[in-house]
């Protein structure tokens, strides 16, 4: 209750920050992109993780301000990098359900993009399972408008939930995350590794792009190059970084 306070008074405080874990593409281990991570410098609680504080700002709607933030900080960002010649990358956030959900979503989006001057190109919005679970006509055609703004879309956590294969030609998706509970045991477990090298197979011939998260081992690694994963996101290259810490991989 304390924190679903605090967590209203945060927004206008500046208390959030976004951290960037880097992808890179498997083969070569540039840096091709990011993941956008919230966090929240709580004043006495010091850092909240977002796995705390997502869920009640879900409850309390407040997610919906808080999503419209992290989005318009994304925007600046990418400006920024942009601004002092760092090499472009596509950053992904992380957008719930709640979110996805509400009306006028893809105006919103629009009109951020449009006032930062940022191309739908520069973005991936990473959904997840329990989204789909709800099925409307509604996600379908969101997604289908966001991706009309060049927007790229990713099924996040794919494997964990009530993954169903036909959803993967309905929704389209641009890109596929490896749950990293699959890849935690790549290396020892051929289930896992024939799991995997079956969805890799299966998003190149959809024609989706596939990124493993939660690599952290070069022997894992090692499994997913060879299987022709296309990007790596995991501890092994780098952790989510404040942004002074990002820019020096770049
Ligand atoms: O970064 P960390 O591992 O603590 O993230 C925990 C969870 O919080 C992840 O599932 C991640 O997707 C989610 N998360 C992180 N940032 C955001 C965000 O900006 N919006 C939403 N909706 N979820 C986020
Ligand atoms: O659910 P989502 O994929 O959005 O969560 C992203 C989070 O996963 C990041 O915030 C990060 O904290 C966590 N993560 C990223 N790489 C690794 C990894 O190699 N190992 C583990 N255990 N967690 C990771
Ligand atoms: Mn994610
Ligand atoms: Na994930």
């Amino acid at each position: 209750f304390e924190l679903q306070n605090d967590l209203r008074k945060a927004i206008h405080s500046d208390e959030f920050e976004l951290y960037y874990q880097p992808k890179v593409r498997s083969h070569t281990r540039q840096i091709v992109g990011a993941e956008a991570l919230i966090r929240w410098n709580h004043p006495t609680r010091g850092i909240v993780s977002p796995g705390e504080f997502i869920p009640l700002a879900e409850e309390s709607g407040l997610i919906v301000p808080l999503g419209e933030w992290v989005l318009e900080n994304v925007c600046k960002q990418i400006r920024k990098w942009e601004a002092k010649g760092y090499p472009a990358i596509v950053v992904s956030l992380n957008f719930s359900a709640l979110q996805m959900l509400q009306k006028g979503l893809v105006d919103t989006v629009e009109a951020i993009l449009d006032e930062h001057n940022v191309a739908g190109e520069s973005i991936e919005i990473e959904i997840t399972e329990s989204l789909i679970l709800n099925d409307d006509s509604d996600l379908l055609k969101k997604l289908e408008q966001l991706r009309e703004l060049g927007i790229r879309i990713a099924i996040d956590d794919f494997g964990t939930g009530y993954s169903s294969l036909s959803y993967l030609t309905k929704y389209k998706f641009n890109t596929i995350k490896l749950d990293r509970s699959f890849i935690h045991d790549i290396h020892t477990s051929p289930d896992n590794q024939a799991i995997i090298k079956f969805i890799i197979q299966l998003s190149n011939q959809l024609k989706m792009k596939v990124v493993a998260e939660g690599v952290e081992l070069e022997e894992q690694l090692a499994h997913l190059v060879e299987m022709n994963c296309d990007e790596i996101q995991g501890f092994l290259f780098s952790k989510p970084l404040p942004v002074g810490q990002f820019e020096r991989l770049l």
